[in-house]
C-alpha cells in the first residue's frame, strides 16, 4: 500500500456522519480513513464507562457499514497491541505505514485536539487540510461576526438570525404565530404519568458486548455503571430514537421541560444529544422534523417552537460562545470560587435526596436533563461556592453527551456564572422552593424545603441567600436579582445573621466531610 495513498482523511470519534467535510471528494480507489479508539481520549479526563463504550461501539459500527460500502478504513481498537496511544501517535503510525501525500480532518470539536492537530504538519511533513464542520448551522467566523461589537451576548437575537437563516417556522420575514417564543405556555410540573410511553433501549449486539467487556476491564475506576447501557449505536437506531420522540413526546414536549420527577428521568425530553453530537443525527433535519410535526398538525407551536429554539438557538450559540471565548474560557472564575467538588458527586451520597438522586441517576443513565443539571447539580456547586473548573471537568466526565465544546459553556456560563454573564444574563441560582415546586424529590427529603434556618432546614434556602449576599458587590446591579435583593435587604438583621450563620454551619459540615 505504501505510496498509493493520496489522502488519509482522518475521522474522530464524534465525527460519525458521511456528509463531512473530509469526506467530500473521498475516493476509495486513491484514499484511506483513519480512525482510532485510543487512551489519550479514553483517559484526559475519567468518562464515565458508559460514555467511552457508547463511542467506541458507535465508532466501530460506522466503521463496519463504511467498509461493507467499500470504503478502506484503517481501525484501531483500544487494545490493539500496536496502538500509540494517542490520535497524534495513531497519525504518525499510519504515515508511516501507508505514505500518503496529504492528511485531511473535519476540525474537531475542542480546542486541546485542535491545538494538537496543528501540529501534525510539523511531526509528519506532510500538507494537513483542516476543514470547516458543516454539522453546524453557524460557522465559527458567522458567530464572530454576530458577536463583533457585544460585550454581553444575547441568545435570543441569535436564534431569530437562525430561524431567519434557516426558514424554520416562518412566514417570510415573520415567525409562524407571531410570536419568536411561546415560553410562557411551558414550563409546567409533571404529576407522574403511567401512560407515558417507554424508551426504546438496544440490546448490546456481539460488537457492543465486546466493547462493554473490554471498558470494563479497561476502566474499572471510572464513574458510573455498564449495566443500563441501551444507547443506540447505529446511525438507524437513532433514527429510530427520533422518529420515537417526535411521535411519541414532542407534543408534551415545554409542558413538562422544567420538570423533575425521581421515577421518570425522562419526562418528554428528546434524549437525542447523543446521537446530534457524535454526528449521528443532523441538527437540521432533526429541526425540519419537528417543524413537519407542526405543519401536519401532529404537534403544537409552543413544543415545536421551544424544542427547535434547543437546537438552532441553545446549541449553536453555546458552540459560538465556546470558540469565540478561546481556550482561558475553562478557568475563568468571576465570583472566585474555590471551594473542591463534594465527594457525594461521585456516590450520591447526601442526605439532599435532589442532588442525591440527580447523582444516582447520572450513574445509572449518564444522563440527566437540563433542568437536573442546572437546578440540582449546577445549582447546588454555584450555591456552595464549588471551584467552577471541578465543576466543569465533572459534567465532562459524567454524561455521555459531554463534548467540551456544549459542556464547558453550559458549565463555565451559564450553570457557575464563572464568566461573569457573558453568555447568560444572570446566575441560574435558586432556593428550595423552586425544586420543591417543580420536582417530588422534596417529599421524601429529611431535610425539609420550607425552613430557612435550624434543625432539618433544607440547606439550598440558607445557602441562596448566603450566596446573594456574598456576592452583593458582583451582583446586585444585575437588574434581574433586583427582586431577590429587596427581598433580602428587608429582612431584619437578625434574620440575615440567623441564615448566613447556618450557611456558614452548613458550609463547614461540607468542608469537613461530615454527612450532609
Ligand atoms: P432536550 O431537553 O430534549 O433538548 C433537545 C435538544 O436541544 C438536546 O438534544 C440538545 O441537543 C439541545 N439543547 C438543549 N439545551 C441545550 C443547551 N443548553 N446547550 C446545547 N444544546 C442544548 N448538552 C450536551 O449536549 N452536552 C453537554 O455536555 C451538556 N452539558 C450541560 C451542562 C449543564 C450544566 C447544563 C445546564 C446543560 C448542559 N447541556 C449539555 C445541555 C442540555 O442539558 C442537554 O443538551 C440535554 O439535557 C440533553 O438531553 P435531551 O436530548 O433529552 O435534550
Ligand atoms: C470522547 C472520546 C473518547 C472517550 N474516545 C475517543 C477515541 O478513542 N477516539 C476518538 O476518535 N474519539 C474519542 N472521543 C471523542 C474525542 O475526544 C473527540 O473527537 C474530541 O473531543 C474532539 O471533539
Ligand atoms: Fe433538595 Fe432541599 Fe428538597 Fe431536600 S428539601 S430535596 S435538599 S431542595
Amino acid at each position: 500500500m505504501a505510496g498509493t495513498i493520496r489522502n488519509l482523511v482522518v475521522v474522530l470519534g464524534d465525527q460519525l456522519s458521511r456528509n463531512l467535510t473530509s469526506l467530500s471528494g473521498f475516493d476509495p480507489a486513491r484514499d484511506l480513513i483513519l480512525m482510532a479508539e485510543v487512551m489519550a481520549e479514553a483517559t484526559y479526563v475519567r468518562h464515565h464507562k458508559q460514555k467511552i463504550a457508547f463511542i467506541f461501539s458507535a465508532m466501530r459500527h460506522f466503521a463496519e457499514a463504511l467498509k461493507q460500502d467499500g470504503f478502506p478504513v484503517r481501525y484501531t481498537c483500544i487494545d490493539d497491541p500496536d496502538n500509540a496511544g494517542s490520535f497524534t501517535g495513531e497519525v504518525r503510525r499510519a504515515v508511516e505505514a501507508c505514505a500518503p501525500q496529504r492528511i485531511i480532518v473535519t476540525e474537531p470539536g475542542e480546542w486541546r485536539v485542535l491545538q494538537e492537530i496543528e501540529d501534525w504538519q510539523r511531526l509528519t511533513g506532510l500538507p494537513v487540510d483542516i476543514l470547516e464542520d458543516r454539522r453546524f448551522l453557524c460557522s465559527r467566523s458567522a458567530f464572530a461576526a454576530f458577536a463583533r461589537g457585544r460585550s454581553r451576548m444575547t441568545m435570543e437575537f441569535f436564534y431569530r438570525d437562525m430561524r431567519k437563516k434557516t426558514g424554520l417556522l416562518m412566514e417570510g420575514d415573520l415567525p409562524v404565530g407571531g410570536k419568536w417564543n411561546f415560553d410562557i405556555e411551558n414550563r409546567k410540573p409533571a404529576a407522574p404519568d403511567l401512560l407515558r410511553p417507554k424508551r426504546r433501549t438496544f440490546a448490546p449486539d456481539q460488537m457492543t458486548r465486546a466493547v462493554l467487556e473490554t471498558v470494563e476491564r479497561l476502566f474499572p475506576q471510572h464513574f458510573g455503571s455498564l449495566s443500563h447501557f441501551g444507547f443506540a449505536v447505529t446511525g438507524q437506531e437513532a433514527e429510530q430514537v427520533l422518529d420515537d420522540f417526535i411521535r411519541d413526546h414532542l407534543p408534551a414536549f415545554g409542558a413538562t421541560q422544567d420538570a423533575m420527577l425521581t421515577d421518570d428521568p425522562f419526562l418528554d425530553h428528546a434524549l437525542l444529544s447523543f446521537y446530534l453530537n457524535i454526528g449521528f443525527l443532523d441538527p437540521l433535519s432533526v429541526s425540519r422534523a419537528a417543524e413537519r410535526a407542526y405543519l401536519e398538525g401532529h404537534a403544537p407551536l409552543n413544543a415545536v417552537e421551544g424544542f427547535i429554539r434547543q437546537i438552532i438557538g441553545w446549541r449553536e450559540y453555546v458552540r459560538g460562545v465556546y470558540w469565540l471565548k478561546g481556550p482561558d474560557y475553562a478557568h475563568e472564575n468571576f465570583l472566585d470560587h474555590r471551594r473542591p467538588l463534594p465527594a457525594f458527586y461521585w456516590t450520591g451520597k447526601t442526605v439532599m435526596n435532589c442532588v442525591s438522586t440527580v447523582v444516582r441517576q447520572t450513574a445509572d443513565l449518564a444522563y440527566a436533563h437540563h433542568i437536573q443539571r442546572l437546578m440540582i447539580t449546577g445549582n447546588f456547586a454555584l450555591l456552595a461556592g464549588i471551584d467552577p473548573h471541578a465543576v466543569h471537568e465533572w459534567y465532562l466526565e459524567v454524561y455521555a453527551d459531554a463534548f467540551e465544546w456544549v459542556e464547558l459553556p453550559n458549565v463555565i456560563g451559564m450553570s457557575q456564572f464563572a464568566d461573569g454573564g457573558f453568555l447568560g444574563t444572570k446566575p441560574y441560582a435558586a432556593s428550595a422552593n423552586y425544586i420543591n415546586r417543580m420536582s417530588d424529590y422534596c417529599t421524601t427529603c429529611a431535610y425539609d424545603p420550607k425552613k430557612r434556618t435550624g434543625e432539618g432546614a433544607c440547606p439550598f434556602n440558607a445557602l441562596y441567600w448566603d450566596f446573594l449576599a456574598r456576592h452583593e458587590e458582583r451582583l446586585a446591579a444585575n437588574h434581574r436579582l433586583a427582586q431577590p435583593y429587596a427581598t433580602w435587604n428587608r429582612m431584619s438583621p437578625s434574620d440575615r445573621e440567623e441564615i448566613r450563620k447556618q450557611a456558614a454551619g452548613f458550609l463547614s459540615r461540607l468542608d469537613s466531610g461530615k454527612p450532609v
